[in-house]
C-alpha cells in the first residue's frame, strides 16, 4: 500500500529536516489552520442544505456585500488562530481593524497571520470553488505586547510561510515556507489533508490568461494590447491562448499555477489601483508563485518588494508563468503604462 503522508506528519518532518532547533511553535499554527479548513470545508460542502447559503444582509469594511459562509470562516479562522496560542494578530479582510491577542495562553505567541478567510465568496451560491488564503509573518514587537500596525506592515518578503485553501471538486490545502510548495488533498474518509503535490513547479510559460475582459474598454492600453496578442494565431509560440477565468483568485491562480497561465487584475475604472488587496490576497499568492518558479508583479515592482501602507491596500496584481509575465510587462512598458 502506498504510504500517505498527512499534513500535520509532513510539517513535522520538515521542521526535524529544515529547523531543527524549531520548538514547534509553528507547527502547532499550521496544524490549527488545517482544523479551521476542515471546519470550513464541511460547511461549503453542506451549503445548500442548511440555511447557511446567501447574503447575510452586512457590509464588510470595503462596502462589500457579506456572504453568512464569509462571516463563518472568518470567526472559524479567528477563533482557531487564537486557539493555538501561537498567533498574536490578525488582519481579515472581513474586519476592519487588527485583532490581538497577548494574554493567556497567547502571551508568548510570536506570529501574526494576514488573511482573507472566504476569498471568491460571491460564487458560493453557484458552487463555483472558493478559497482561504494566508500569509505568516513574526511579530517585531516585544513578545507578550499588542502586537502593533508595523506587525502588519512588513513586506511580502519577510514573509515566513504563505498557503491557501481551494474548497472544489475536492479540498486542497496549498502552502509554502520558503522552500519549496506542497499540496495536500483532504481525503473526506479519514478527514486528513494528505501530500497529493510533492514540490510543485508551475510551467515557464503556459496558454492560459485569465482576466475579467468585461472591463476591456477601461484597461491601461499595455494591458489590451497584451490581450489581442494572447487571441493572435502564431504556431511557433503556441497561440491563440486559451481564456479561462472563474472569478475566484484561489482556483483561478492554483489551475494557472498546475497547468502554466497568466492571472491579471489590473486597475480598471472602479478600481484605479486594481481590486485585490496586497496584505492576504497578492502576497500569500505572490510567494507561494514564486517558490513554484513563478513570477508575481504589481505594475513594475515585484509585489513581495512593496512596502504595505494599509491593512487593506489594493494593487495591480499580474502572476503567473515567469515567461508570460514578462512578455506582459513589455507591453506595458512599450505602452508607457508602467
Ligand atoms: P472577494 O475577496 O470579495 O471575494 O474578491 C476577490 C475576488 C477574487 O477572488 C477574484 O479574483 C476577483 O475578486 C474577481 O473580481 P471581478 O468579479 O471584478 O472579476
Ligand atoms: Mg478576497
Amino acid at each position: 500500500m502506498q504510504k500517505v503522508i498527512a499534513l500535520n506528519e509532513f510539517i513535522i518532518q520538515q521542521q526535524q529536516t529544515d529547523y531543527p532547533a524549531a520548538g514547534g511553535n509553528f507547527s502547532r499554527l499550521l496544524h490549527h489552520i488545517g482544523i479551521a479548513a476542515k471546519k470550513v470545508n464541511r460547511e461549503v460542502n453542506k451549503a445548500g442544505l442548511i440555511d447557511i447559503l446567501g447574503k447575510a444582509g452586512t457590509e464588510n469594511v470595503q462596502g462589500e456585500e457579506q456572504q453568512k459562509l464569509d462571516i463563518y470562516a472568518n470567526e472559524t479562522f479567528m477563533a482557531e488562530l487564537q486557539a493555538s496560542g501561537e498567533c498574536c494578530g490578525i488582519a481579515s479582510e472581513e474586519n476592519e481593524d487588527l485583532t490581538t491577542f497577548h494574554e493567556g495562553l497567547c502571551s508568548t505567541a510570536k506570529y501574526i497571520v494576514c488573511m482573507d478567510p472566504l476569498d471568491g465568496s460571491s460564487n458560493i451560491d453557484v458552487n463555483v470553488s472558493v478559497g482561504t488564503i494566508f500569509s505568516i509573518y513574526r511579530r517585531k514587537s516585544p513578545i507578550g505586547t499588542p502586537a502593533t500596525r508595523e506587525d502588519f506592515l512588513q513586506k511580502g518578503t519577510d514573509m515566513v510561510a504563505a498557503g491557501y485553501v481551494i474548497y472544489g471538486s475536492s479540498t486542497v490545502l496549498v502552502y509554502t515556507a520558503g522552500n519549496g510548495v506542497n499540496g495536500f488533498t483532504l481525503d473526506p474518509s479519514i478527514g486528513e489533508f494528505c501530500l497529493s503535490h510533492p514540490n510543485i513547479k508551475t510551467p515557464r510559460s503556459g496558454k492560459i490568461y485569465s482576466i475579467n475582459e468585461g472591463y476591456y474598454e477601461k484597461f491601461p492600453m499595455g494591458v489590451k494590447k497584451y490581450i489581442k496578442y494572447c487571441q493572435e494565431k502564431d504556431t511557433a509560440t503556441n497561440r491563440p491562448y486559451t481564456s479561462r477565468y472563474i472569478g475566484s483568485l484561489v482556483a483561478d491562480f492554483h489551475r494557472n499555477m498546475l497547468k502554466g497561465g497568466l492571472f491579471i487584475y489590473p486597475p480598471t475604472d472602479s478600481h484605479p489601483n486594481g481590486k485585490l488587496r496586497l496584505l492576504y490576497e497578492c502576497n500569500p499568492i505572490a510567494f507561494i508563485a514564486e517558490q513554484a518558479g513563478g513570477a508575481a508583479f504589481s505594475d513594475s515592482r515585484r509585489t513581495l518588494d512593496l512596502q504595505p501602507e494599509t491593512i487593506h491596500q489594493r494593487v495591480p496584481f499580474y502572476v503567473g508563468s515567469p515567461e508570460m509575465v514578462s512578455k506582459l510587462q513589455e507591453f506595458l512598458k512599450a505602452a508607457k503604462d508602467i
